[in-house]
């Protein structure tokens, strides 16, 4: 008996490197071990363990039963389980895209897994414009593999019943529904939002009820198309990078939903990267550069999904119907359309609602900050409402253009 087998408690620093030692087979045992709380994400706790001798590292992933960010969100330590369900599968999906899973425990709710310390959070490095020419590479690969072969149209039916079944997600998926959703387009008492940005919300947002129906049919949309196993918080903080390769972790959101998710989520989230680097980077020509670049990595992420998907479709397909003519090319319409509306949420969801993104509230200067916004609101609301005009990159980024060239 151990303290780590009578009961699920919340671990410090001290205990999570006993932890290490008593419960994973995983350091010599003459280790010179230390241990770090490094977690800055808004749920759980995230320990990275080193050994000074061999330089073996391991990171310790726990849920806690409160949001760290509020604990106005109670949400299941049992997310844990499926952040390593799901990441098992990952690997198998799409192998190297996503941390190696050394050992789930349903006591104490964590998840030991490989330490990736030698990349860095792609969100901190488009903040610091670093550039990363095979990312739309990798991450395409990721999300095309994890999508179209967790869905219905390759998997056997009742096998991915079963699935569905293991990966409802209850609590996180109310955080979506309220957070994504529901508050950023109401005056939300849980909104977090600045006061020129408030003034345009009230006008162009809260008061447009042809939007807000629109975002009732999103919502509903989320909760009950059981499409894809989804990665479920696809930003730009839940992807780690170096040069090569691409790592994907942070996947406690998953569950079956509509497959546009996970690269609207995506989308979104560069799109914060280029109005960062819009408000912040004064050398003009260094920022057209730059932007270029994340402009042809927004394109190359669209039109690669597209390429790829239809590619492995003709591959993997085992579904009858789905070879009938018309078939591919509407269910990968819908796809986009899903994609651009979540895309808009997002765009709208991290101005105004609870949890915002570092690339929006780093901005110092107040006018740049308020500006960017307006352009994210603005591009976000044209999102959502013309969804169904975005079938290639290019028109994705335009929408954008078109808003920083009207909005000073
Ligand atoms: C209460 S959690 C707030 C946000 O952080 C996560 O990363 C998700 O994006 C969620 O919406
Ligand atoms: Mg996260």
């Amino acid at each position: 008996m151990s303290i780590f087998t009578e009961g699920y408690f919340t671990m410090n620093e001290i205990q999570a490197l006993d932890y290490a030692t008593s419960v994973l087979n995983y350091f010599d045992l003459d280790a010179d071990l230390s241990c770090k709380e490094i977690g800055d994400g808004n749920l759980n706790y995230v320990f990275r363990i080193i050994d000074s001798k061999s330089e073996k590292s391991i990171i310790i992933k726990q849920a806690g039963p409160f949001a760290r960010i509020s604990d106005e969100f109670n949400v299941s330590p049992d997310r844990n389980r499926i952040e390593s369900d799901i990441l098992k599968l990952q690997y198998t999906l799409a192998e190297g895209f996503v941390p190696k899973v050394y050992n789930y425990d349903s006591i104490m709710n964590c998840t030991a897994m490989e330490d990736l310390s030698d990349h860095v959070i792609m969100r901190q490095a488009l903040i610091d414009h670093k550039k990363f020419p095979l990312f739309a590479d990798h991450i395409t690969t990721f999300i095309v593999n994890t999508l179209l072969l967790t869905s219905d149209v390759v998997m056997n039916h009742k096998d991915k019943k079963e699935l569905i079944k293991n990966f409802i997600n209850p609590d996180l998926c109310e955080i979506t529904e309220d957070l994504v959703y529901t508050e950023p387009f109401y005056d939300c008492t849980r909104n977090d939002v600045i006061d020129t940005t408030r003034e345009f919300a009230q006008k162009e947002l809260w008061g447009d009820e042809k939007l807000l129906l629109e975002t009732a049919k999103l919502k509903f949309e989320f909760m009950t198309n059981a499409q894809s196993l989804i990665h479920g918080d696809l930003h730009t903080g839940s992807i780690f990078v170096k040069e090569n390769p691409t790592k994907v972790i942070d996947p406690e959101f998953a569950f079956y939903g509509p497959a546009g998710y996970d690269l609207g989520n995506l989308i979104g989230n560069l799109i914060f990267a280029y109005e960062n680097a819009e408000a912040t980077i004064d050398d003009l020509y260094e920022k057209k550069e730059y932007k270029e670049w994340l402009e042809e990595t927004i394109v190359q992420v669209v039109d690669l999904f597209i390429f790829k998907f239809n590619a492995l479709w003709i591959e993997r397909v085992t579904e009858e119907t789905a070879n009938y003519k018309g078939f591919k090319e509407y269910y990968i319409g819908n796809i986009l359309k899903d994609t651009a509306a979540i895309t808009g949420c997002e765009l709208c969801r991290r101005i105004i609602g609870l949890a915002h993104v570092k690339d929006i509230t780093s901005i110092n200067n107040i006018e740049k900050r308020a500006r960017a916004e307006k352009i994210c609101l603005s591009s976000g609301k044209k999102f959502i409402m013309s969804r169904e005009i975005f079938k290639t990159g290019a028109d994705f980024i335009k929408i954008v253009k078109e808003f920083e060239n009207n909005i000073n």
